[in-house]
């Protein structure tokens, strides 16, 4: 798969991409991932990338002249990508969504800074607009990492065998549910004790702890009134 993205923080993306599981779909050759410097389409002295608010009041709106600019630009080569907006109007995120465009060939994700953006960027570009949650930060840049993260281990070949397998039983949109808790050695640790079903050898019966642990917890923690 293929990621353009556009932004005014081009560095903010080295540490997130040279890292973990996206260096190692890069070293794979199954992503590849162009970050691009929107102010490399301005044309005026400052490089500005925003400007007043028509109408007035706080704040300054992302121009659609370089955003227009840059997207044509980047979209010269083919396949023509999807284009992503991240902003907080956006439909809400989720891992579902993440399956859908794991299966997309070309994304390309646009970061917004400041109040937002131009309208005819909207109208104009017809992205999708995709938001992370309903809070607010400064710029739409740890959202595009957060969706790249979470669809790149979507990837085929991307996470190991069993990874993999695991994926599926989680993404089944019928029944997604939180982990159950996990436990590693040592078998008591500062007076806690690992339940005494982990270590019994009996693997029917862990099957079946973890799978009541797991709905447990999705009760508690998802469905609470
Ligand atoms: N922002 N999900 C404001 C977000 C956001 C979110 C990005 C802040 C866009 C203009 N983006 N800028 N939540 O809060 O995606």
């Amino acid at each position: 798969m293929r990621i353009d993205v556009l932004t005014i923080f081009p560095a903010m993306f080295a540490g997130v991409c040279a890292e973990g599981i996206l260096r190692i779909a890069r070293e794979k050759r199954l992503l590849d991932v162009r970050v691009h410097d929107l102010r490399d389409w301005t044309h005026d002295a400052h490089r500005s990338v925003d400007d007043r608010p028509f109408g007035g009041g706080p704040g300054m709106v992302m121009k659609p002249e370089p955003v227009f600019e840059a997207v044509a630009a980047v979209e010269e080569e083919p396949p023509a990508p999807q284009r992503i907006l991240l902003c907080p109007q956006g439909e809400t995120f989720t891992q579902e969504t993440a399956g859908e465009l794991a299966r997309a060939e070309r994304l390309l994700l646009i970061a917004g800074h400041y109040e937002g953006f131009d309208e005819r960027i909207r109208i104009g570009l017809a992205c999708r607009e995709i938001s992370i949650g309903d809070y607010v930060l400064t710029g739409g840049e740890i959202p595009a990492m957060a969706l790249i993260d979470t669809v790149v281990r979507l990837l085929p070949g991307v996470l190991g065998k069993e990874a993999s397998l695991a994926e599926e039983s989680f993404a089944d949109p019928g029944a997604p549910g939180l982990e159950y808790p996990h436990y590693t050695r040592p078998r008591e640790f500062r007076g806690m004790a690992v339940p005494d079903v982990l270590l019994s050898g009996n693997h029917a019966e862990i099957r079946r702890w973890r799978e009541e642990q797991s709905r447990l917890r999705t009760e508690l923690r998802r469905k609470a009134p």
